[in-house]
């Protein structure tokens, strides 16, 4: 019914994972097979260049501008806050969302570089709009060897995602209220998607009518 309807908020989904593991075409795919069978639903990614502090971030990601380590952690995280209105009308309108990326990229890939804690690199992203599931996406053996070359930004090298995917791991067991997935993308693109889609697909039909968590705040 329409009350029922009405009640009912968008699901907050998060991609995670290391570089090179297909994320941003299963965001989309998973946004366009979500809505061709009538959940109503939207996509986003952080960093979000589009915006000034995305700029920024898209300069020294690119190796055209240089900003300590804590500045451009600090500015991730302002990225993030700054799309929290949208992302909780969004949710709000009961429209879900599929998110490339989140604080959790934030944590993995500071505290990988040396010198940096866990508790501090958590600290500016408490109190964001808490994923209802995380989606953890691992590279089999095959798909990061066929990656020989990540690529020209910034953090693509071997050595540094190896360290990424290390925090990942520790930064999943600081919160045990987060509902977390285990995926190893080891299929054609269209099986992962719909591998995903059936992960998805219970959490969709639940009515969720609390509200939308607040992030490492419990
Ligand atoms: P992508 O557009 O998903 O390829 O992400 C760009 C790069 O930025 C990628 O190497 C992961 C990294 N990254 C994403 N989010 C954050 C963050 O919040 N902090 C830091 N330090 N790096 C991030
Ligand atoms: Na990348
Ligand atoms: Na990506």
């Amino acid at each position: 019914t329409f009350e029922r309807m009405a009640l009912k908020r968008g699901l907050f989904v998060v991609i995670e994972g290391a570089d090179g593991t297909g994320k941003s075409t299963q965001v989309l795919n998973l946004t366009k097979r979500l809505q061709s069978e009538g959940y109503p639903c939207s996509s986003m990614r952080f960093p979000d260049r589009s915006t000034q502090i995305g700029g920024m971030i898209d300069s020294y990601l690119q190796c055209k501008s240089n900003l300590s380590d804590e500045s451009v952690h600090l500015l991730f995280s302002a990225n993030r806050w700054e799309l929290k209105n949208q992302i909780t009308n969004t949710l709000a309108s009961g429209t879900s969302i599929i998110c490339d990326r989140y604080a959790f990229s934030g944590v993995a890939y500071t505290s990988s570089k040396p010198g940096f804690s866990l508790c501090w690199c958590m600290g500016p992203d408490r109190g964001l709009p808490k994923p209802d599931l995380v989606l953890y996406l691992h590279a089999s053996e095959k798909l990061a060897q066929s990656r020989s070359n990540y690529g020209t930004e910034r953090y693509e090298k071997r050595e540094f995602q190896n360290k990424v995917a290390e925090m990942f791991e520790e930064i999943r067991a600081v919160d045990k209220t987060l509902t977390w997935t285990d995926y190893t993308v080891e299929r054609g693109i269209d099986e992962v998607t719909d591998d995903l889609f059936g992960i998805l697909q219970k959490e969709l039909n639940s009515n969720l009518v609390k509200e939308v968590g607040k992030l490492w705040m419990e």
